[in-house]
């Protein structure tokens, strides 16, 4: 192997070692204390503009995963370069360690609620780097001198070691990737535990001893007929339930020190515990949530039954002052939203919610307390792992994807897809049963039209829903004839509003356009 390749690997190997290190440590001082998910956090908080525009209202799963793998690869090439640096000098290298420590350190100092001890996963990852490399380089080198007579550029601890007579160039060669190796499973051993250990401090325990609170008003029962073949199923499991935040690790809160102050431009300021949240009245309402992200045709929506105490009440209590228009969420995380004081006060069922399904919250979809608000789309409405609420103006205050280039308000267009047949399918010539969802929150559905091979519009049948604030199913029985087919769906709200057929991306407000699906008929 040559030298310089050697370098490399002495320069990753370290890398390897310096960040295992640091997730063990992060165990104890907090998962976005890991350099890597604090300087993935600052990435996705400084998404730049062209990823924007491509329609991102947030990192679902894949891009957390993506991004993280991203950052892994880089930090990779960054340290090889570093090994081969080393080669020609160590305080070069060093500096180039220094500078990444520098800014791991950064990065986790300046997320959100940051404390003192953020700041020591990379500290210590640094130091370890720094000790690392220069180890394995030294190493790397003797590998290459040992056998030659050129010594004395070897330190002397590493020419203790690899000078023990009578030493080939082979043995050192050898003791060199052992020592890789070893270096390897110091990083996945770190890694794979670190990340197992923070599973394990996670909040299961405290949200499996969570007892939700029976309603003083269940949610209307949902009547026969919401289902249509062929269709996604009425109400979203938690387990299939669409998530979008910009979290790399979800926030982890305690119920027991969970605290919602409710403060800003009102004339009482309001702080309430876990323990209070659970003496005020409950309501059970099923709503369906949307992504201003989704593409048409797209699955970033979801129907759930949701447990939560009245918003409007809560506000009502706090007194809003006259001016206060936007009422700003606040996440444990730092992250906000903003929705429209009169939205959440126009006696709709916005909810500050602690059960989806039945059950507790789950921790990715905001475990202990979200908010859930028909109508609006999630980034203006639905802030998980939420920690405040400040009353203002938008004229004041932009919530988290406003500079980023969304819209302010994000109240739900109007949409319609088609879940069956699949674009892409094919059928027998016959009757074939189209179906899908269509959603106008808190307006209401008033028909759902199928049009083929751009024809005349037919009006499909809607099934029964619980209320406007969910989606609801529709089918259609086409009479298909062999060939090739473009099937299209709109819907019109009860506002009287129909689809525009005009396409438009997710960003700034919503997409716009009809879903359409290709059908060969044999
Ligand atoms: N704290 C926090 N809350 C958040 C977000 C976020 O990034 N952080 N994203 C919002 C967005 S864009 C959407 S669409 C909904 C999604 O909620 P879900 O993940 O439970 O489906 O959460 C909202 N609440
Ligand atoms: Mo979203």
């Amino acid at each position: 192997m040559k030298l310089s390749l050697r370098a490399a690997l002495a320069g990753v190997a370290a890398a390897g070692v310096a960040l295992g290190v640091a997730e063990v440590i992060a165990v104890f001082t907090g998962p976005l204390s890991s350099p890597l998910l604090a300087v993935g956090g600052v990435v996705v908080d400084n998404v730049p503009a062209p990823v924007k525009d491509a329609g991102i209202a947030v990192f679902g799963t894949h891009d957390k995963t993506a991004l993280i793998t991203g950052t892994v690869i880089l930090l990779g090439l960054y340290a090889a370069l570093l090994g081969v640096i080393a080669l020609r000098s160590r305080p070069v290298a060093l500096g180039g360690v220094v500078l990444f420590g520098a800014v791991g350190v950064t990065a986790a100092a300046t997320r959100h609620d940051a404390g003192f001890s953020a700041v020591v996963p990379s500290i210590i990852a640094t130091v370890v780097a720094a000790v690392a490399l220069h180890y394995l380089v030294t190493l790397a080198v003797a590998g290459e001198e040992s056998g030659s007579r050129d010594l004395e550029t070897v330190p002397a601890t590493a020419r203790k070691r690899v000078t023990a007579d009578p030493i080939t160039r082979e043995d050192s060669r050898r003791r060199f990737l052992f020592v890789v190796g070893g270096a390897a499973a110091v990083a996945a051993v770190g890694g794979v535990g670190g990340r197992f250990l923070t599973s394990r401090r996670a909040v299961t325990a405290a949200r499996a001893a969570v007892v939700l609170p029976l309603p003083s008003q269940a949610a209307p029962a949902v009547p026969a007929g919401v289902q249509v073949q062929g269709a996604v199923p009425y109400v979203t499991s938690n387990a299939d339930f669409y998530r979008i935040d910009t979290a790399l690790y979800p926030p982890q809160i305690d119920p027991s020190t969970w605290e919602l102050r409710i403060h800003g431009m009102v004339r009482n300021p309001i702080t309430i515990t876990w323990e209070q949240l659970l003496q005020r009245p409950m309501v059970q309402r099923y709503v369906t949530l949307a992504c201003v992200s989704n593409e048409v045709g797209d699955d970033l929506i979801g129907n759930a039954l949701w447990l939560g105490t009245s918003i409007k009440d809560l506000l009502d209590e706090a007194e809003p002052l006259p001016g206060a228009d936007q009422v700003v969420q606040r996440s444990s995380d730092g992250w906000t939203c903003g929705s429209p004081t009169e939205v959440l006060r126009d006696g709709r069922d916005a909810l500050l919610a602690i059960g989806m399904n039945g059950q507790p919250l789950p921790v990715a979809h905001g475990f202990p307390v979200r908010m859930v608000v028909p109508g609006l789309y999630g980034y203006v409405s639905a802030c998980k792992w939420i920690t405040e609420i400040e009353l203002t103006r938008f004229s004041d205050f932009d919530a988290y994807w406003v500079p980023r280039g969304w819209s302010a308000l994000g109240p739900i267009k109007t949409q319609s897809r088609i879940d069956t047949p699949r674009d892409g399918a094919k059928r027998s010539a016959g009757p074939v049963t189209v179906a899908g969802v269509a959603w106008a929150q808190h307006r209401g559905i008033e028909k759902v039209e199928v049009q083929v091979d751009g024809g005349p519009w037919a009006q499909a049948t809607l099934a029964s829903a619980v209320s406007s604030d969910t989606w609801v199913q529709w089918s259609y029985q086409w009479q298909a004839t062999s060939g090739d087919h473009t099937v299209q769906v709109r819907a019109t709200d009860k506002d009287g509003q129909t689809q525009t057929s005009t396409p438009a991306p997710p960003a700034p407000d919503g997409a716009t356009g009809w879903h359409s699906v290709q059908v060969t008929v044999g």
